[in-house]
């Protein structure tokens, strides 16, 4: 008998709620963890700016994004097609002074808009590069 998708899924969910527990718990210091220098691209978000503004990724490829909050005020990052912001593709959990990763899909090569949800003045682009 095989496996069921859903025998598969909460596992994942458990072992990645523990994941996201264990980052807020080494937030105190306000720096990145071993879980930033484990993404495949960094992004920091710091005076209300996200550095660097531009980051690339491989098309067709998921790929993770870590996000360091050094603000005291909570930050996210949420993907779209454009700046339009009518697509939203991605969007993810706010951290405040700390780090998350995120788990992006892979996307088609092209240029993407992302925002914080919370401060949509704080912009970047996303380059896929196919
Ligand atoms: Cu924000």
């Amino acid at each position: 008998m095989k496996p069921t998708r859903l025998s598969l899924a909460v596992p994942l969910a458990a072992v990645l709620a523990a994941v996201l527990a264990a980052c807020g718990a080494t937030s105190s210091d306000g720096g990145s963890g071993p879980d930033a220098s484990a993404a495949d691209v960094t992004v920091t978000a710091a005076g209300m700016a996200f550095d660097p503004g531009t980051v690339a990724v491989a098309a067709g490829e998921t790929f993770t994004i870590a996000l360091v909050n050094e603000d005291a005020m909570p930050h996210n990052i949420a993907i779209y097609t454009d700046d339009s912001k009518s697509e939203k593709l991605f969007e993810g959990g706010m951290v405040t002074d700390g780090t998350v990763v995120y788990d992006i899909g892979a996307l088609d090569a092209g240029e993407y808009f992302f925002d914080c949800s919370l401060h949509p003045d704080m912009t970047g682009t996303l380059v896929v590069e196919g």
